[in-house]
């Protein structure tokens, strides 16, 4: 399918004298014969229609004689992606998608009108032995704190969510050095090798240009001195407030300062191999799409949506929304003067219009940025109810952020990335910068945290359990929020920033950021391999 066909289709409907809402454009696209399919829509609609719905097109498309028969339904167990008529065919061509199939019936996607995942069957899309078809799709949710919120704001909620933290944290270090507690250090008389697993409280320098740590664990904070002639000494740069380190080195005579040879973070085991998905299947991974904004990009999105109905992008199966949907309202001051819808409702609606551009057959998954209507400190939770809704075209799920989303076996954490912004304000440009967001990544991977400082940019919520934790190496990483596109291998885990489809605003001007806009990255599942395409 050529690329301008949506373009085309609703120029033609508006040569009938009929308007048609996004939806019905994607399906009309994606049927067989997209023109034939318009005619038998056109021909279906009542004189007095002048907007044709997706629920008519659909209705015309399944009682229509022109309608295409779908390849699994003619029992062929074509394997999804797989191109079953031309190449060059538009995507629908080979997917099994009610609203565009023939008069048989028999075609229905077992994923839909369930939250539940999927169970992965076989290789490709087949027909099981009830002549149910078998969606070779997987995809499910873990970390989602969504209608789960337990903190009230309570000093006592932040003591629980910090012992947390340092319990599960601990957990991966404790193993790896001989410790002691900061009790049981003070205890001590002095002298002899020592270690400790403890939470960063504190980190100052002395007149000498040496360093002292305060390790914080349940019993007490110990101070850990790093020499600044020693190899350890080119970590501590690294080191962020609230993190959780463990620390090998001597005791001091007295007993009261430990001197520290070797840092460990928590960090990727070097052996962390990544897991693949078992057949050739892709997924675009966006974020900051900031509908409502004057700056937003609406040509270059729907040029995207557009690509995504072609057979370019037939292998492509999921699209991930790493946060800030729209621009909001509110978000910092004077903002009310660059936008373009200025109620938030509103930005939403339109943000759904937009998504609706993209196949009806793509199983999308979005987490909310700092941009987005719901609290900003971390976790955010999904959204509420009313939002959910607008937001559930295609029957999109949205959960919380961070978000662990597993697809055909590949994990994914997805987290929109405010604490991005404190990474590369704390850190040596070499180690973190927005020229190389991967890097500021590699370091929430080392550190097992997506935003471990507390109290300064970032904000976070208090829960009874720190959903920011990351318990399991994730295969793929997956953040937005800085605007800029950048994308590296950190001890086999790849980390993706995805840029945006925001032009850059005023405040970036003043401020020299330069933003990568209208850019889709897009994962092979079956490789681990990014290829990005350009779309402004
Ligand atoms: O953030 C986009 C990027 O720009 C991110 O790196 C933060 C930065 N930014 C944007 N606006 C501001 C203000 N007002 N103060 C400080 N930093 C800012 P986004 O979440 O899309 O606004
Ligand atoms: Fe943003
Ligand atoms: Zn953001």
């Amino acid at each position: 399918m050529p690329l301008e066909e949506p373009a085309r289709l609703a120029r033609d409907l508006a040569s009938h004298g009929f308007t048609a809402d996004r939806e019905a454009i994607t399906l009309l696209a994606g049927a067989e014969d997209p023109e034939s399919a318009l005619r038998v829509a056109v021909e279906a609609a009542s004189e007095d229609e002048l907007k044709l719905s997706a629920a008519a097109v659909r209705d015309a498309l399944e009682a229509g004689p022109r309608g295409r028969r779908d390849p699994i339904s003619d029992g062929a167990a074509t394997p999804a992606g797989s191109t079953g008529d031309a190449a060059g065919a538009g995507r629908g061509s080979t997917r099994s998608n009610p609203s565009v199939s023939g008069g048989d019936g028999g075609v229905r996607r077992p994923s839909d009108g369930g939250g539940a995942p999927v169970e992965t069957e076989g290789s490709g899309g087949a027909v099981d032995g009830g002549g149910r078809t078998v969606d070779p799709r997987s995809l499910s949710v873990g970390n989602d704190m969504t209608g789960r919120s337990t903190g009230t704001g309570e000093y006592g909620d932040f003591v629980a969510t910090f012992r947390d933290r340092y319990e599960r944290l601990a957990g991966q270090l404790r193993g790896r050095v001989a410790h002691r507690n900061a009790a049981a250090l003070e205890a001590s008389p002095g002298g002899g090798e020592a270690g400790m697993v403890g939470m960063i409280a504190d980190i100052s320098s002395t007149k000498n240009g040496h360093w002292i740590v305060d390790l914080e664990d349940t019993t007490d904070i110990f101070p850990c001195l790093v020499m600044k002639d020693k190899p350890v000494a080119g970590v501590v740069d690294e080191l962020l407030h609230d993190e959780v380190v463990a620390v090998e080195g001597a005791l001091s005579e007295d007993g009261k300062i430990l001197f520290v040879d070797d840092l460990h973070f928590p960090n990727v085991p070097r052996t962390f191999e990544p897991s693949t998905a078992d057949r050739p299947v892709q997924a675009a991974l966006v974020s900051d799409v900031h509908v409502g904004s004057q700056e937003f990009m609406a040509d270059a999105w729907q040029r995207f949506a557009a690509w995504l109905h072609t057979g370019a992008a037939e292998r492509i199966e999921y699209l991930l929304v790493a946060g800030d949907m729209v621009e909001g309202v509110g978000v910092y001051p004077g903002q009310d003067e660059q936008l373009d819808i200025v109620d938030v409702f509103a930005q939403y609606e339109a943000f759904a219009e937009y998504l609706a551009e993209v196949p009806g057959d793509l199983e999308i998954v979005m987490i909310p940025g700092n941009h987005d209507a719901v609290r900003l400190a971390e976790p955010q939770p999904g959204f509420q109810e009313d939002l959910r809704e607008i937001m559930a075209v295609h029957d999109a799920r949205v959960v919380s952020n961070p978000a662990v989303v597993t697809i055909e076996g590949v994990s994914i954490l997805m987290y929109h990335g405010v604490s991005l912004d404190e990474v590369i304000a704390e850190l040596p440009e070499a180690k973190a910068s927005y020229d190389d967001p991967q890097k500021a990544m590699y370091q929430l991977l080392k550190k097992r945290h997506v935003a471990p400082q507390f109290g300064g940019h970032t904000r976070l919520a208090p829960e009874d359990r720190d959903y920011l934790v990351v318990d399991e190496v994730p295969d793929v990483f997956h953040t937005g929020h800085v605007h800029k596109l950048g994308w590296g291998k950190y001890r086999g885990v790849l980390a993706v920033n995805s840029g945006c489809w925001q032009a850059q605003t005023e405040f970036q001007k003043r401020v020299n950021i330069d933003p990568d806009a209208g850019y889709a990255p897009v994962l092979d599942l079956e490789t681990l391999e990014l290829t990005v395409h350009k779309f402004a």
